[in-house]
């Protein structure tokens, strides 16, 4: 690296370190990866070897125009996040029962949660940051919307159908959301519940897979981008929940086997590896909001194979979510967790579509593995192999609508044979959770594309990260890793793994949270 520069004028702040360089166009860090090597000797004691790799890391800092493409535009995320960005845009208030109310990016980790940047050298108080701020983003306010749906009704509609947000502010924003309608899209009804397909009124033709679907979903992201002058689109999953697609051998196991199965129309394929494909093909960042495996082992492989971004699975939103931090805390307290209950009940489209076994049954397991790494890691309470119990259930109720009750029983073993009960009861509007995170999706996808790296002293050039984002995990439930890499899904090492490689590109280390300055005095 050369001589340090310095941060351009409309950084909030810059470091000052000779491993950072700035320019108008780029942030260049210098930066020491330390990790420790463990080796396990024959006596069976452990070998711990601190380890040093040092990268250097290139920002882009021309965000460019980006777009947000959603499949399910017209379900009740698919509305609720784009009225919740047109509101932010127009900085609207609007009057409730419980007096008026402002827009705002609540829920959202990038636009509304913080970042330790260090200790004030004065008073030895911590300094945060917005998240936004860490590095050079996209504000959601900029984001151009579109998007498919299986149902043609126009979003202003799709937002009433919906039932979520206050008719009030609904007035506000009906006009603008009126003109928009979702493209047609591919439907395959034995992916969906039998009971969504009164909705589908507005598909492409055509019930199997095929190529004409890949061209058609390639060919709408194209247009999208060229009518609103776009840099680059990500498109997010947000329709309905589909089945499980059966992995067979020869027809979704490589990349060359998926693409040949398209072609004859393989009933395996499901919708949403279409868009998977088709997002692959374009080159744009492609991310599953749902349960169901999308990425089958040759979606994955297309994408490693054309370097093309691609996360998911499973907006990790409000019972989970808890669940991901708390099971973390009740196991890193070294109390033993025996069992988890998990019911919840809702009455939104979703609820219906997921009344439907097989749909359900995809649901089931993403909500199901999201202990795992918690309990592997405690050896002292787990023998090997051994889990808590963990059940999930979920019911569709339609009188609630979109305000989802979750109830869990966490149930574990302390000292002495004792036993402790926690008691969770979780009521929210299930996608006023989840419009926030499929901001947070884009906004931290749309920043991967700029991030590369390359090893120091390395012959290779700078390249980007790994084709699966698993850096994405914190707003997903079954966070999707690159093959042959550990799921993390406790919830706070997820986040500092966020904020963490962010403070890489500008140079800082990781927060250590040691606050040795006020130990060591
Ligand atoms: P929704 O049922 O209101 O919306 C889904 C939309 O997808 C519908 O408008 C439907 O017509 C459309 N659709 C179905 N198949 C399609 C296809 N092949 N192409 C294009 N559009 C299609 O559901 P909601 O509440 O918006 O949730 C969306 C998805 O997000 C569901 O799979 C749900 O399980 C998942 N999710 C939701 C969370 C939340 O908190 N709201 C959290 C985690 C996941
Ligand atoms: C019922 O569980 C419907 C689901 O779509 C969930 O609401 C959604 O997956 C969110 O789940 P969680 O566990 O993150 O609140």
């Amino acid at each position: 690296l050369a001589a340090a520069s310095t941060a351009p004028v409309k950084d909030l702040f810059q470091v000052k370190s000779p491993n950072v360089v700035y320019s108008d166009n780029e942030i260049n860090s210098k930066y020491t990866y330390r990790t420790t090597d463990v080796s396990q000797g024959e006596d069976g004691k452990f070998v711990a070897t601190p380890k040093e790799t040092v990268y250097n890391f290139k920002t882009d800092r021309k965000v460019g125009k980006v777009g947000m493409m959603l499949v399910g535009w017209g379900g009740n995320n698919g509305t609720t996040v784009t009225a919740g960005i047109i509101a932010n845009r127009r900085g609207l208030s609007w009057d409730t029962r419980e007096g008026p109310r402002k827009a705002n990016y609540y829920g959202s980790v990038v636009m509304a949660s913080t970042v330790k940047l260090g200790t004030d050298t004065k008073t030895g108080a911590e300094v945060h940051v917005p998240f936004h701020d860490m590095l050079p983003m996209v504000h959601p306010n900029d984001l151009a919307i579109g998007g498919w749906d299986i149902s043609g009704m126009d979003l202003a509609a799709a937002m009433d159908r919906a039932a979520v947000l206050e008719p009030t502010l609904k007035a506000m924003v009906k006009k603008e959301m009126a003109v928009m309608k979702p493209l047609p899209s591919v439907y395959y009804p034995d992916f969906i519940a039998a009971n969504q397909e009164e909705r589908a009124d507005n598909v492409i033709p055509g019930s199997k897979a095929c190529m004409a679907h890949v061209e058609q979903i390639r060919k709408d992201i194209r247009d999208f981008k060229a009518a609103h002058g776009l840099d680059k689109v990500i498109v997010q999953w947000t329709a309905n929940t589909e089945r499980y697609a059966d992995l067979v051998e020869g027809v979704n196991d490589t990349a060359d086997n998926l693409m040949k199965a398209i072609e004859d129309g393989h009933e395996e394929v499901s919708p949403s590896t279409i868009f998977a494909v088709a997002c692959i093909l374009e080159n744009a960042p492609f991310i599953n909001g749902s349960p169901q495996n999308t990425f089958v082992p040759g979606a994955i492989q297309l994408a490693e194979k054309h370097g093309a971004f691609v996360g998911g699975d499973d907006f990790k939103s409000g019972q989970t979510k808890m669940k991901s931090a708390l099971v973390d805390f009740i196991i890193s307290a070294g109390i033993k967790l025996t069992s988890i209950a998990s019911y919840n009940h809702l009455g939104n489209n979703d609820g219906m579509n997921l009344s439907s076994h097989r749909q359900f049954r995809s649901k089931e397991i993403s909500k199901s593995n999201v202990v795992d790494d918690m309990v592997a890691a405690n050896t002292v309470l787990y023998e090997k192999d051994e889990h808590p119990d963990h059940c999930v259930v979920i019911k569709y109720m339609p009188a609630v609508g979109d305000n989802k009750r979750a109830l869990d029983e966490y149930y574990a073993e302390i000292f002495m044979g004792g036993h402790q009960t926690i008691s969770i009861f979780n009521v929210c509007e299930d996608s006023l959770l989840a419009s926030p995170l499929i901001i947070d999706l884009v906004l931290v996808t749309e920043m991967m594309t700029r991030i590369s790296w390359q090893a120091e002293g390395g012959e290779k050039d700078f390249a980007g990260f790994h084709s699966v984002l698993s850096v994405l995990s914190f707003m997903l439930k079954a966070p999707l890793v690159p093959p042959g890499t550990p799921v993390i899904n406790a919830l706070a090492k997820q986040r500092a793994a966020l904020t963490n490689i962010f403070r890489a590109c500008v140079g800082l280390e990781p927060e250590s949270d040691m606050t040795l300055e006020h130990k060591l005095f």
